[in-house]
């Protein structure tokens, strides 16, 4: 690993609408209800905003914002008849699949939140 490639800052993903379906919270069983959300990595978190206008309107009008740091991240295909799925567990026990129709955008997004899920537990 090069000095430029270490100090690399993280890639935050602009926003995209990714179908999100939250099957647990905090270790509670939900109903798996598929959501289209309007999706933006941070350095640390996934925001998830029900609509892409909100996410410049107010500060703390984020739907649901999962916490990266202590997650595992993997592709879950057996969880949903859907292609290309994959489920974040958060540290608190929370479970949220996560899914889009083309691969290349599911992949870069799985790839972008492993790094960030890498780096953020790292630290
Ligand atoms: O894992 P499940 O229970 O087969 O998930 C399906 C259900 O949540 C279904 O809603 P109902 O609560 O009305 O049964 C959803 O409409 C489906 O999309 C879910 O399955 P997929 O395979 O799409 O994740």
């Amino acid at each position: 690993l090069s000095v430029a490639t270490a100090f690399e800052p993280l890639v935050d993903l602009k926003g995209e609408h990714l179908n999100v379906a939250k099957i647990s919270d905090n270790g509670k069983k939900q109903r798996k209800n598929w959501t289209s959300m309007w999706t933006v990595l941070t350095t640390d978190e996934l925001l998830l905003y029900k609509d892409k206008q909100e996410t410049g309107v107010k500060p703390g009008g984020k739907t649901d914002v999962v916490q990266l740091c202590g997650a595992v991240i993997e592709w879950a295909a057996e969880k949903s008849s859907k292609k290309n799925v994959f489920q974040i567990t958060t540290n608190t026990g929370s479970e949220y699949l996560i899914q889009a129709d083309s691969f290349p955008t599911a992949s870069k997004w799985h790839e972008a939140i492993r790094k960030t899920v890498d780096s953020s537990t790292r630290d």
